[in-house]
């Protein structure tokens, strides 16, 4: 057992890897083991080194794929890097443009001047974000390094010279530095990795290349990829997609859904819309809460706020900001993209205390009412009101029931306000039916200008009331908010009472100085709203072990609402739309089957990163034409015309067929509505009717808490692997992981754990080395009568059925 030696010493001498370098049997052999068992977990994003959060999900492949190994069958743990998407050209491009602007090494505005500039700034520009694959979604990487502003810092942060940083300006060297230093770190863990079948992603790899072409060439003739339009940042100006590079504000920013709640305005019309007599006019509220519209009261608009009434493609009649509309006139809202015929321009005061009939809400008639917090900035400037769950909207709605003058100011009848409740829709465990009445409440809130406490109230009720609430109303009672949320929004849209509006989720201001706006532009797209393919997925989905049902669920919600998702980018590193290579294919679309690309690559790439060293098998990426991978992939498939040997050819077939399919993919629950959901639906998609080929398993992970705190670099409760490993060795991390949790719920890493770990580690390391050196001073001679029972009672404990068997072996002389 190598457990107990050094992993130092086990690496240097190579023993430890080649333990896990594992084949196919050769055929016709016959496999001396019990099966077989792969198992594979989301290839990390290499702009950084792995933490320990990255390292928890991979500890749920390494740990199964120990236990399988001990029951005797061939196991195979492979692990490759991800590089595909936008983050790291962004960081790199980022680099370039601060040398150029503060020369090398630069010479930044001290942190005093930097405080003066964002003042002077109307809106900061965006930080960087980092994706973080195992997270699968952006983070601010800003706010995990204690807000530093340029990149070149962040590099400072992470250890770097300068004379190393200015080598991240060619994305390549990110490429080439940080992928060596994962397999290092995990290394030294010990992980149970096949490490002849690592590679990188994107088209510096040309075997991974050739494949995912491969993989999208097929996708395309089955009709999976379509072209259409799609939301894009898009700059009017320029009139035409604004990405990253084009933008000098709003960097990785991108398009934010809402849901428009068409409320329509009931006759008599006010004053100042008498002209729009005859028409539909609609107050059109932007809000991300879609499911809590049958708690609607009343309508909030802005008095003083500047509004346009303009005039839609089918002759009705929208009121919002002029930003909001100029958003929608390129959202296929009104007849000409580009253009919003405004028919009226008021202030809010002008539509103050008029009647409306929104959807869903038990009150037939509502009215609008004043808000002085509404921003100009942020969807329509009109916003729907829901006091039993929205603690700004409970805090307006008792101010302006409280005091008659404020009501007066504004020229509102009581009848416009005073009978209006607050109505229970959503359970919230330990909150009630009227969670933003508790809040507010405990709170001590007084008005709607107690900003401080109404912050810390949202926080409290809106994760829970999301992700925990339950529906009351009559509809969807009982049901989780989060798996209605959707299907709420498209009931409203089927039934005409809202759209989807997008706008950026920040401003984003174009090199050429223009504020951008989302536009639908034509995209590719794969099209996961197919019934068909959905279907089949659903289909996977129900002979696919889950471990819990709560990732059943989750897959199951995604797959209610999941709809057509653009895989083409023009910014970034990848590989190219093989039929239009003007596009890359973006990040969550070229790892969704890359793990059959693991049963080969070892043959055809033996471990470099890169794919430059020589093949073991004498194959060039060039030989790997879509024939060649059908072969590989499909069953039944003839020999494709080709100069690579047949048997070279059986062989790459063989490592296929006896390690396909996934027997678990382990990862963060995080990844389930997007990166799983995906894996699932390309893998019906490329062997539809191979379901030998489907994935077994898939194991999903709450996030890991550090010592019970979330994990965060800017707070400094932070691990990144290399340190746990420094702290703890390997064997006292491990024991640590692998206490931490095993359920969708958070886990937690406890250092005293680990520190205990390796301290009774230690002991018994002591112990049998007391053992060993002692072993002359014990008693030998015949088993007594004692030992032999405390043996046999050993043996029935460990091998039950064998027991018996095994027993004989012990019989020893007799007394
Ligand atoms: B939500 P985000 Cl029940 N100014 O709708 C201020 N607030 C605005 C706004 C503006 N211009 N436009 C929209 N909003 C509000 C319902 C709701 C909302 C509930 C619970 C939470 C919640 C009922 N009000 O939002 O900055 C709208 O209120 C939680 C954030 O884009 C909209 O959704 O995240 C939300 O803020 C959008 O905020």
């Amino acid at each position: 057992m190598n457990f107990f030696r050094s992993r130092e010493k086990c690496r240097e001498g190579g023993e430890e890897q080649k333990l896990f370098e594992v084949d196919a049997p050769d055929p016709g052999t016959q496999d001396a083991g019990e099966g077989k068992f792969m198992a594979t977990f989301p290839y990390p994003y290499m702009n950084g080194r792995l933490h320990l959060g990255h390292t928890f999900s991979l500890s749920k492949c390494e740990f199964a794929i120990g236990y399988q190994r001990m029951q005797g069958k061939r196991c195979l743990f492979p692990f490759g890097l991800h590089c595909t998407g936008m983050p790291i050209k962004a960081c790199s491009d980022k680099l370039k443009r601060e040398m150029s602007e503060f020369g090398y090494p630069p010479k930044f505005p001290s942190e005093e001047e930097q405080q003066k500039m964002k003042l002077a700034e109307a809106q900061v520009p965006d930080e960087p974000v980092i994706v973080d694959k195992a997270k699968g979604k952006k983070t601010k990487l800003a706010a995990k390094t204690g807000g530093l502003r340029y990149q070149w810092q962040i590099m400072e942060s992470l250890g770097l010279s300068d004379s190393e940083i200015h080598k991240f300006a060619d994305p390549d060297h990110w490429l080439s530095y940080f992928p060596p230093l994962a397999k290092e770190d995990l290394q030294s863990m010990g992980v149970k990795v096949d490490w002849r079948r690592t590679f990188l992603t994107t088209d510096v790899n040309p075997y991974y290349d050739s494949f995912v072409r491969w993989q999208f060439l097929r996708l395309k003739e089955r009709d999976k990829i379509k072209f259409g339009k799609r939301y894009t940042i898009f700059s009017p100006r320029d009139n035409q997609p604004c990405m990253d590079h084009d933008r000098s504000a709003g960097e990785n920013v991108g398009p934010q859904e809402y849901t428009l709640i068409k409320m329509k305005l009931l006759q008599p019309y006010p004053e100042k819309l008498k002209s729009l007599e005859g028409r539909g006019v609609f107050l059109v509220a932007a809000t991300l809460r879609p499911e809590t519209m049958y708690g609607q009261t009343n309508c909030w608009v802005h008095p003083e706020m500047k509004y346009v009434a303009f005039e839609l493609e089918n002759g009705d009649v929208f009121i919002s900001t002029r930003r909001a509309a100029r958003n929608m006139c390129y959202q296929d809202f009104t007849k000409k993209t580009g253009d919003y015929p405004v028919l009226v321009e008021l202030v809010g005061q002008d539509i103050m205390g008029v009647p409306l009939s929104a959807p869903l809400t038990s009150y037939k008639i509502i009215y609008t009412l004043p808000m002085l917090t509404i921003k100009e900035g942020k969807g329509t400037g009109i916003v729907t009101s829901v006091p039993s769950d929205a603690p700004d909207d409970f805090a307006a709605l008792r101010d302006l029931k409280n005091k008659q003058p404020f009501r007066a100011k504004y020229h509102l009848t009581d009848e416009m306000v005073l009978p209006f409740e607050p109505i229970p829709i959503i359970d919230v465990p330990a909150f009630g039916t009227l969670s933003a009445v508790t809040a507010c409440e405990q709170l001590k809130i007084k008005s709607q200008n107690d900003t401080v406490k109404l912050q810390e109230a949202k926080e409290k009720v809106y994760l829970k009331g999301f992700y925990e609430g339950v529906m009351v109303v009559d509809d969807y009672k009982g049901q989780k908010v989060q798996n209605v949320k959707k299907m709420i929004q498209n009931k409203l849209v089927q039934q005409k009472d809202a759209v989807i509006y997008m706008e950026p989720e920040k401003q984003v201001i174009s090199r050429s100085a223009d504020e951008c706006v989302v536009a639908l532009c034509d995209q590719w797209y794969l099209d996961y709203g197919d019934a068909a393919w959905k279907d089949k997925t659903r289909e996977l989905l129900s002979c696919m072990n889950t471990y819990t049902e709560d990732v059943r669920r989750n897959f199951e919600s995604t797959l209610d609402w999941l709809h057509e998702y653009a895989c083409s980018r023009s910014y970034g590193l990848g590989t190219k739309l093989p039929w239009d290579p003007q596009y890359l294919i973006e990040s969550l679309s070229d790892s969704t089957i890359y793990m059959s690309f693991y049963t080969v690559a070892h043959l055809l790439q033996g471990g470099v990163f890169n794919g430059s060293g020589p093949s073991p098998l004498n194959i060039s990426a060039k030989q790997m034409t879509p024939e060649v991978w059908d072969y590989i992939f499909f069953k039944d498939q003839a020999m494709p015309k080709t100069d690579i040997p047949q048997n070279t050819l059986k062989k790459l077939k063989q490592e296929f067929e006896f390690w396909y399919p996934v027997d678990l993919r382990a990862s963060g629950k995080d990844l389930i509505p997007n990166h799983l959901t995906y894996f699932l639906y390309n893998h019906c998609a490329i062997w539809p009717s191979d379901k030998s080929k489907w994935p077994k398993s898939v194991r999903a992970n709450g996030f890991l808490l550090l010592n019970s705190e979330k994990m965060s670099k800017s707070t400094g409760n932070f691990l990144t692997l290399a340190d746990a490993l420094k702290r703890y060795s390997a064997d006292g991390m491990r024991l640590a992981l692998a206490d931490s949790g095993d359920t969708i719920e958070d886990a937690n890493f406890v250092e005293k754990m680990a520190e205990a770990g390796l301290l009774r580690l230690y002991t018994f390391l002591e112990w049998v080395r007391e053992i060993v050196a002692n072993e002359k001073t014990y008693r030998t001679g015949p088993y007594t009568y004692s030992d032999r029972v405390l043996i046999g009672e050993k043996v029935i404990l460990v091998f039950e059925e064998e027991a018996l068997s095994l027993l004989d072996m012990f019989q020893g002389p007799q007394e």
